[in-house]
């Protein structure tokens, strides 16, 4: 049998940055997301034991045309396998993945997040286990803690030392709110979210700060949300990623993700805020820059973004959806 799954990455703008000890990838900072609908990762999966490859006894993993070694895919696929035998679905066999993103990967634009929402949510299906989405977010947290979030769509929540994500309100609830994706590079990012947040957690004196101070921002977050107040978001979001960024530059070695134009973004957009406009910035571990503003201004936003970083390329996103199995076919 062969699935396609796709899901779409989530972008926290209260942000995840440090794990607790004795768990694997339990957040230390409680985080809130939002779905871009307009960037997706798609995944193709098979039963290598069904599909007629004999010697087809290991997992196959390929990103955008690159075989890419299976072992950080393992806790995922290995946990799905036990839940499958569990289930009494059949016994799971070794498993093809082709998965391609529309966007660039491993760039600061949560590529890892939608691409293990991609592959449990496609896991799920190939073997027949229909498990709670709750356990999927779960699963997902052993592949890339961003990817809890991403088996939901519209605003999740991931509280400080869940085990999985929750949803919050589905995409509908803010449909003229737009997320503008600024992409500065694409290249991949040098340090990874992994590495980076342990060597803050580790070396930055201002981690444990960083950790208590996040939990009022989450709180005030989850409500502006609720009331679709994106004045009270905007300032929770800017003091979340500038405080992340606080422990980034700290570490030691510093871990500075920025480009000069990064910054130039940070400054049109006050220059906007202060003319009125409603466009509130975040950004992650990678020089590029999201925006959040209303439809009405998507037009106002983008060009002065033109103005400020000629060339850089400018992707609008709605809030998006949860994963969707795309096919579905028996062989
Ligand atoms: C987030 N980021 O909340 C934060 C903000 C980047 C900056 O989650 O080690 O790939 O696999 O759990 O999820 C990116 O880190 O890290 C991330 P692991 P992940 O979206």
């Amino acid at each position: 049998m062969t699935v396609v799954a796709e899901a779409s990455p989530s972008l926290a703008l209260i942000k995840y940055w440090g794990k607790l000890s004795g768990g694997v990838n339990v957040p230390a900072t409680s985080s809130l997301a939002v779905t871009l609908g307009a960037l997706q990762s798609r995944s193709t999966i098979s039963d290598r034991g069904r599909d007629g490859n004999e010697a087809a006894t290991e997992d196959l993993i390929v990103i955008d045309g690159a075989r890419q070694p299976t072992e950080p895919f393992l806790p995922v696929l290995n946990e799905m396998r036990s839940r499958a035998r569990g289930s009494h679905a059949g016994e799971p066999h070794a498993v093809r993945v082709e998965s391609s993103n529309n966007f660039p990967t491993a760039a600061g634009l949560a590529s890892s997040s939608s691409g293990f929402a991609a592959l449990v949510v496609g896991l799920d299906a190939l073997f027949g286990t229909s498990l709670p989405t709750s356990e999927l977010s779960s699963i997902a947290r052993l592949g890339s803690g961003s990817a809890a979030r991403a088996v939901y769509g519209g605003f999740s929540i991931w509280p400080a030392g869940a085990k999985h994500a929750e949803p919050l309100v589905p995409g509908d609830h803010w449909p003229d709110l737009r997320v503008l994706v600024v992409v500065l590079q694409t290249s991949p990012k040098a340090v990874s979210s992994r590495t980076g947040m342990e060597r803050s957690r580790l070396t930055s004196p201002f981690y444990n700060s960083w950790v208590q101070s996040s939990e009022t921002l989450f709180e005030t977050a989850q409500s502006a949300v609720t009331a679709r107040d994106l004045e009270k978001l905007g300032m929770a979001m800017r003091q979340s990623y500038l405080r992340m960024f606080s422990t980034m530059f700290t570490s030691d070695p510093p871990l500075i993700y920025w480009l000069p134009e990064s910054l130039a973004v940070i400054r049109r957009c006050e220059e906007l805020r202060a003319r009125g406009i409603p466009v509130w910035e975040t950004m992650d571990a990678g020089p590029q820059v999201k925006l959040l503003t209303l439809a009405s201004h998507e037009a106002d936003v983008t060009a002065a973004i033109g103005d400020a970083v000629p060339g850089a390329a400018v992707i609008s996103s709605a809030i998006g959806d949860g994963p969707v199995i795309h096919s579905r076919n028996e062989r």
